[in-house]
């Protein structure tokens, strides 16, 4: 399968720069006809449910690749196919072509907007802790655990809540870069980290299925912003993701937006009560 697709992508490839050649078509719409003609999008997830999520058959879902699969069926392009990625190591991997999008979650802040095209919002979700029960340390924001010099905290690298507990003053020795969700729920379990920081949605997720009465969950981060994601495409694929906010607009519309995030615990009204312009501009 993986070698057809390989030849399908290069076929692809061909047919596309002859059709730029020709002037059949600009940079920009080649890029679709390339995904048409490879037959599936590449995306990178993180494997975090209920963002994204692998199955031990190799399934993907989550609710930001189901919306991304409905998109580029509605495009022409008719599956997707994921590779699993550390957040810190998404956007490199989009700008070197190893994806063709991000549709993990990664939350749009200016920083990110200025190195990819970002699409208009999809998954909002405010920050959490996960902590041991009765929150012995009494953590209620970043600046709590900055403040205790002997507290540490779990994120993803590169991730946004590392992000914010530097930001908050928590020196770097005490920021632990955590690979994925069970690690971060065992360290807290084992008492090798104090806190274990995702989104609301993801930490309530791991809480659910650990059914370990020992752990609490902290939510929402006191002082940590609302963030949203959209599906990150490479800076020059413009018009394909113009192309996927059109179909992405016309689902919010009709509600099948709503139909697939919502079950997975996301608010649709969230994600459509703003904008990819007003959350890049967010300070
Ligand atoms: O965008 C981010 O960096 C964060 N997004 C999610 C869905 N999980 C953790 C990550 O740090």
């Amino acid at each position: 399968m993986k070698k057809l697709g390989i030849l399908a992508g290069v076929a692809g490839l061909a047919i596309s720069t002859m059709l730029l050649a020709s002037g059949a078509q600009s940079a920009d719409d080649a890029k679709l006809e390339q995904l048409k003609q490879q037959g599936f999008a590449r995306v990178a997830i993180a494997n975090e449910p209920p963002y994204t999520a692998v199955a031990a058959d190799g399934k993907v879902s989550g609710a930001a690749p189901d919306v991304a699969r409905e998109i580029f069926k509605r495009l022409g392009v008719n599956d997707i196919v994921a590779s699993i990625s550390e957040y810190g190591a998404m956007i490199p991997g989009l700008q070197a072509g190893r994806f063709d999008v991000v549709t993990a979650g990664l939350f749009m802040k200016p920083e990110r907007c200025a190195a990819v095209a970002y699409s208009e919002p999809v998954l909002c979700d405010a920050e959490a802790m996960l902590v041991k029960k009765g929150n012995p340390k009494g953590f209620k924001s970043y600046e709590d655990i900055a403040k205790d010099a002997s507290a540490t905290v779990g994120a993803p690298g590169g991730g946004t809540e590392e992000k914010l507990a530097l930001n908050a003053g928590v020196p770097r020795d005490r920021v632990i870069v955590v690979p994925d969700g069970q690690s971060g729920l065992k360290m807290v379990q084992d008492g090798r980290i104090d806190a274990y920081s995702l989104p609301v949605l993801s930490i309530n997720d791991l809480m659910k299925k650990a059914n370990d009465p020992n752990l609490e969950v902290i939510a929402p981060v006191q002082g940590a912003p609302v963030y949203c994601d959209g599906a990150a495409f490479k800076k020059g694929d413009e018009a394909l993701r113009d192309a996927y906010d059109v179909e992405l607009a016309k689902m919010k519309k009709s509600g099948e937006f709503a139909k697939i995030i919502e079950p997975y615990g996301f608010s649709a009204k969230a994600a459509m009560s703003t904008t990819r312009d007003k959350l890049c501009a967010a300070k």
